[in-house]
């Protein structure tokens, strides 16, 4: 099947992160495509990628990277496909640094940044699969569904004291 988010990471130790992207969109079955790409240690590869994302049919990028975090904003610099940044918790600075690296892009270039860590992560393809549910009907009965869920748990279950 024809991936249509790549979710590209600065390395593999952003795995642990950057799996939680990839639960939700196996939920709400957005076919995509994992890979590492770093925007220091593989520059060529990069701008590679970023060029033809396009051509190859995805729809969205998912960045994740940690620290000096330029590969979301790199890749926006060479694609107009939307980019969803994820700063990954970094261990020297906890993730501020990823995340300072990655929100504030200049005018011009976007990237829409989410939350530091696995939240952040389960965000981004949780937004990935809301921007495809734009045109696809299917997709967009799948996100309602899934949001019934949460809500119900929650509603089901509020006694704090109780898993
Ligand atoms: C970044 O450097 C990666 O995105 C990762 O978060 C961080 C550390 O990478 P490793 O040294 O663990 O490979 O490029």
């Amino acid at each position: 099947m024809q991936a249509l988010v790549a979710v590209v990471m600065g390395s593999k130790s952003d795995w642990p992160t950057m799996e939680a992207a990839a639960e939700i969109m196996d939920k709400l079955q957005v076919p995509y495509h994992v890979e590492v790409v770093s925007a220091h240690r593989t520059p060529d590869k990069l701008m590679d990628f970023a060029s033809t994302a396009a051509d190859k049919g995805y729809k969205v990028i998912i960045g994740g990277a940690g620290g000096a975090a330029h590969l979301p904003g790199m890749i926006a610099s060479k694609t107009r496909l939307p980019v969803l940044g994820v700063p990954v918790q970094s261990k020297a600075l906890s993730g501020m640094d990823s995340l300072l690296s990655i929100v504030q892009m200049p005018k011009g270039i976007a990237v829409g940044t989410l939350a530091i860590g696995t939240a952040g992560a389960f965000n981004a393809g949780l937004l990935a699969s809301q921007i495809l549910a734009t045109s696809d009907t299917q997709l967009a009965a799948r996100i309602d569904a899934f949001r019934d869920e949460q809500t119900r748990s929650i509603l089901d279950n509020p006694d704090p004291r109780e898993d």
